[in-house]
């Protein structure tokens, strides 16, 4: 059942603040799953997210099975390139770089990655992605060689436009441990702006960040450095 998007409007609706844990499988053991999904599950967690900018061939899918023993938590791929897709997952942000103008990212992979999508059963959501300058170049920048956005009115008008285009979902990205957060300016402003579910992300570490961003008007947080360099940061975050 493809119950994904409507169990997040739901939340948004009931005004129930979400959180997923973002695991790059690149740095994940499978020795590491059970003792990590343990903790997790004990967390206020309620999506766990999966991708990275250069993972290998097959490691996503092998990765999302072992999960997926331990926890009953919706198992989303945000991938970072077209191999990341795997069938064990239950949905997939299919993410539109909508901040940068490279073709690649904004359609080329997506046209790419029809053929091994079809043949999946992953609820396949539409997501805005937005880089947002943080202080310091990140794995987006680098790969996807575009820049991120500073200017506020710029911001939320490219958040906007991709609502307008029919984007399900909108994700503001400071980048993968990014020096500053996104700033409560930017959240309050965008989520102003728009009616869909706000996700935001990139280098949020304490408790009181996230509770920063939830106040600001993000819906869904996500948070994947801290965890991987301090598993100890579920204990703030226990249910
Ligand atoms: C990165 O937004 C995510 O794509 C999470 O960022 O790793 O800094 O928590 P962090």
């Amino acid at each position: 059942m493809k119950v994904v998007y409507q169990n997040i409007i739901n939340s948004v609706t009931s005004g129930k603040k979400l959180l997923a844990v973002l695991i790059d499988p690149d740095k994940m053991t499978l020795k590491n799953v059970p003792s990590f999904i343990s903790k997790l599950n004990q967390s206020v967690a309620s999506h766990i997210f999966i991708g990275g900018s250069t993972v290998g061939e097959n490691a996503t899918g092998i990765l999302v099975e072992a999960i997926k023993t331990h926890t009953q938590l919706p198992v989303i791929l945000f991938p970072g390139d077209v191999n990341q897709i795997t069938n064990t997952a239950d949905g997939l942000l299919f993410l539109s770089l909508i901040s940068g103008r490279n073709p690649e990212y904004l359609i080329g992979k997506h046209v790419e990655s029809i053929s091994k999508l079809s043949k999946t059963n992953l609820e396949v959501i539409s997501t805005g992605y937005v880089l947002i300058e943080s202080g310091k170049e990140t794995a987006v920048e680098r790969v996807t060689k575009t820049k991120p956005l500073n200017n506020i009115q710029e911001i939320a008008d490219t958040v906007k436009a991709g609502e307008l285009l029919g984007m399900k979902l909108m994700y503001l990205e400071a980048g993968s441990g990014a020096i500053n957060p996104i700033s409560s300016e930017i959240i309050i402003k965008v989520k102003a702006g728009i009616k869909i579910p706000l996700i935001v992300g990139g280098g949020i570490r304490t408790k009181l960040q996230l509770e920063l961003a939830y106040k600001s008007g993000a819906d869904l947080v996500v948070i994947g450095t801290a965890f991987e360099e301090d598993e100890s940061f579920f204990d703030d975050l226990k249910k």
